[in-house]
């Protein structure tokens, strides 16, 4: 018999997430040097972000600059995720915090102190930390310098970053995911931002309709380096410290046929295959799918893969793999045909959007984390999921966000749909646990938190904290693992 009961497995991890270049501001304190989203102005839904090769602050503001000032209130922060009861903390380290330029001999005392000091912060309130690697903050410098990950000199680079941080937090941190939303990497949106290759226009576009079978060679020759780099890594963290997981982080991307016509079928297995399953294959199953060659045929691809990568590729699969689950879309062989389509093909016309043209899928929750599994049988973790919205604070400081409520609790019965099926979900972890700068238009507006905080998009405010309902909504919820969602 059905009861409104949810069962979710003991242990489970609970918790909320954010990316260093969107929390924390301090963009040049402490000895840190400029990433790549330092470089990029706010921006909005009908504006690209631009990316400015000089920082010009009287020109420009640049969101990142400040952050929800996480830098100088992590610890007011990591008080209110415990008092949800938050079991982990997913965050970023920020790689130019460590190594400024990407390329420094050795690394900034100034950054490994603030983030040892976040983490023992985490543990003294009993909340784990699951930290990503990357999270679009490239080094400029290696931008610039390097081409990004374009050049196979950045391998190194990262990896001395890597054994850096794994042998600084050994014991602090033991689960880690390497390249935030690596796959993204396979289109224009990705190359500065996880590949950190410059774009020729200067903005940060979805889709380049100019890029030149070159451009797109170097996106997945660059791709091919942070496979190289992040099996390297998956390898060296368990030298270091046996106990540590490393997972890879992928964009979860569900796509559904926009009509049972063939045609729209086999479009919907293909922007599957390309969109998740071209680097979920290679961390996972540690080599390439077995229809790559006739992807990178059909694209005039042509990678240098030295033989000895392989070897790395399969001897460095990851331990689990993490993803953001935001939204489906919909495949079509007649995309031309068709009005409303979306940065990744067609919108449902069966579903409800944001106020940013994402549409609202729990049920494709379920859907995509059985597929996830049934390819891979890893455990799963879903370390982003939630809505970004417009929000206002009432004259008595309440946020009455019952629609991030509504969200989360459909989205949650559809995880322990799944998990009744047979996968195995080891933890959760909502985008974003506090309101933070969008990554993809640079707004402030954009509020994805659980915690209001008071901010424009310009940077003004007080920056004060306040809980939003949803804040004591999930706190009912984590006490009771759960059970109970209403
Ligand atoms: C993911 C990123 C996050 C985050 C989120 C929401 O793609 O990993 O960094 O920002 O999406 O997207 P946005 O900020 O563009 O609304």
């Amino acid at each position: 018999m059905k009861t409104n009961n949810y069962v979710f497995p003991k242990g489970f991890l609970w918790g909320g997430a954010t990316a260093a270049t969107q929390c924390e501001g301090a963009w040049d304190k402490d000895g840190k040097g400029a990433s790549v989203l330092d470089h990029c102005t706010n921006g909005d839904r009908e504006h690209p972000r631009k990316v400015t090769d000089s920082i010009d602050p009287e020109q420009h503001f640049y969101p990142s600059h400040k952050g929800c000032m996480q830098y100088d209130r992590f610890e007011e922060d990591i008080e209110l995720f415990a008092e949800m009861g938050f079991k982990t903390y997913r965050l970023s380290i920020n790689w130019s915090r460590i190594f400024p330029n990407g390329d420094d001999e050795k690394p900034n005392q100034a950054g490994l102190d603030y983030y040892r000091r976040l983490f023992e912060k985490c543990r003294s309130h009993n909340i784990e930390p699951t930290v990503t690697m990357t999270h679009y903050d490239i080094p400029w410098n290696i931008c610039v310098k390097y081409g990004g990950w374009a050049n196979r000199e950045v391998i190194d680079l990262f990896l001395r970053y890597a054994e850096t941080i794994l042998t600084e937090y050994k014991g602090l941190v033991t689960r880690w995911l390497t390249h935030n939303e690596i796959n993204f990497g396979t289109i224009s949106y990705g190359e500065l931002i996880t590949s950190g290759i410059l774009p020729k226009h200067r903005q940060i576009v979805m889709h380049d309709a100019d890029a030149t079978a070159k451009d797109i060679n170097k996106r997945f020759q660059a791709l091919h380096h942070e496979f190289v780099a992040s099996a390297k890594v998956v390898q060296l963290a368990h030298e270091i410290d046996s106990n540590n997981e490393v997972g890879c982080m992928m964009c979860g991307f569900a796509f559904y046929p926009l009509s049972c016509k063939p045609g729209d079928v086999a479009a919907a297995q293909r922007d599957m295959e390309i969109w998740n399953y071209y680097c979920m294959d290679v961390m996972c199953k540690g080599k390439y799918p077995y229809w790559a060659n006739r992807y990178w045929k059909e694209n005039d691809i042509n990678l240098s893969i030295p033989e000895e990568d392989y070897r790395v590729l399969e001897n460095g699969t990851v331990d689990f793999i993490s993803f953001s689950y935001y939204r489906t879309d919909c495949s079509t062989d007649e995309l031309e045909k068709h009005e409303g389509s979306t940065d990744f093909g067609m919108q449902n016309p069966l579903l409800e959007a944001t106020e940013w043209g994402w549409t609202i899928d729990p049920q494709g929750l379920r859907w995509l984390l059985n597929e996830y599994y049934a390819r891979y049988e890893k455990p799963l973790m879903i370390v982003e999921n939630g809505i970004g919205a417009y929000e206002t604070m009432e004259e008595d400081g309440a946020i009455h966000d019952t629609h991030r409520i509504e969200y989360m609790r459909e989205h949650f019965k559809a995880m322990a749909q799944a998990i009744e099926d047979g996968v195995d979900l080891i933890g959760y972890a909502c985008w974003s646990a506090i309101d933070i700068v969008s990554a993809g238009t640079g707004e402030f507006k954009k509020r994805y938190g659980l915690i209001y905080v008071d901010a424009d998009d310009l940077g003004n405010g007080t920056y004060d904290r306040y809980k939003k309902d949803s804040f004591f909504w999930y706190k009912k919820v984590i006490a009771c693992n759960g059970e109970k969602l209403d």
